[in-house]
């Protein structure tokens, strides 16, 4: 009896990016997220796409690809509300509360996310935690204001580097920098969101707390575990 191998985790991400197409609203604008699991959303919404009649996008990289497949691209501006936002993550908690902003989307992430009436959160079940922060926490901030964050981050005893892409910093499609936080201890994650996004010169903190996921579809070796 040759044993059946585990999915491999591009094959989970497919599976929930399958499962994510339930939540469509045949006739809908659908908010899309950014990263390797949306990628492989976006290659199953191409079965799907004449139920679709237009994107808002939360990345170039996201809008290259819908309109590759032929889903023209709205900017957030022309849109009220969103009836769903699919998007990934890099940790999930039991609450919906998440860390973004591995794939540097963060900012124009929780802008659509906020346009949408529910975030669908797909994600392998790698990312689920039960407590957030063994991620890296990302921050975009205004590059005149990197060095300050940093030691207000110290401050807190977290351990802020600066993202690079090179041997340059990244810049993102905002034009700004992001810092990699280690070492912060996220007990609330809503406080802690709301409290650095007063700091002056953060653009966006990848906690999404207020703007957290109402349903996370999970891919596990036994299937889609949905969380909501
Ligand atoms: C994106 O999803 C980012 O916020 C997050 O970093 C990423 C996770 O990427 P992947 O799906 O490739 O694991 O929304």
């Amino acid at each position: 009896m040759t044993p059946i191998a585990s999915p491999t985790q591009d094959e989970l991400k497919a599976l929930v990016a399958q499962a994510a197409l339930a939540y469509l609203v045949p006739g809908q604008i659908i908010g899309v997220g950014t990263g390797s699991t949306v990628n492989q959303f976006i290659e199953a919404l191409a079965r799907v796409k004449d139920q679709v009649p237009a994107a808002v996008s939360s990345s170039e990289a996201s809008t290259e690809r819908l309109r590759a497949i032929g889903i023209a691209v709205l900017d957030a501006n022309e849109v009220e509300r969103l009836s769903v936002y699919i998007d990934g993550a890099d940790e999930i908690d039991g609450q919906g509360c998440m860390i973004k902003g591995g794939g540097a989307a963060l900012t124009r992430e929780k802008i659509v996310a906020a346009l949408a009436e529910r975030f669908i959160c797909i994600a392998d079940e790698s990312k689920l935690v039960e407590k957030l922060g063994a991620f890296p926490l990302p921050v975009e901030v205004v590059p005149m204001a990197c060095e300050h964050v940093v030691r207000r981050f110290q401050a807190l005893g977290g351990t802020a580097s600066l993202r690079m892409r090179g041997s340059d910093p990244l810049v993102t499609d905002n034009g700004q920098h992001i810092l990699d936080v280690r070492g912060l201890s996220i007990e609330d994650p809503l406080a802690l969101e709301s409290a650095i996004n007063q700091w002056p010169g953060v653009v966006t903190v990848g906690i999404f707390a207020h703007q957290r996921a109402q349903v996370c579809l999970l891919g596990t070796p036994k299937g889609v575990r949905t969380l909501s």
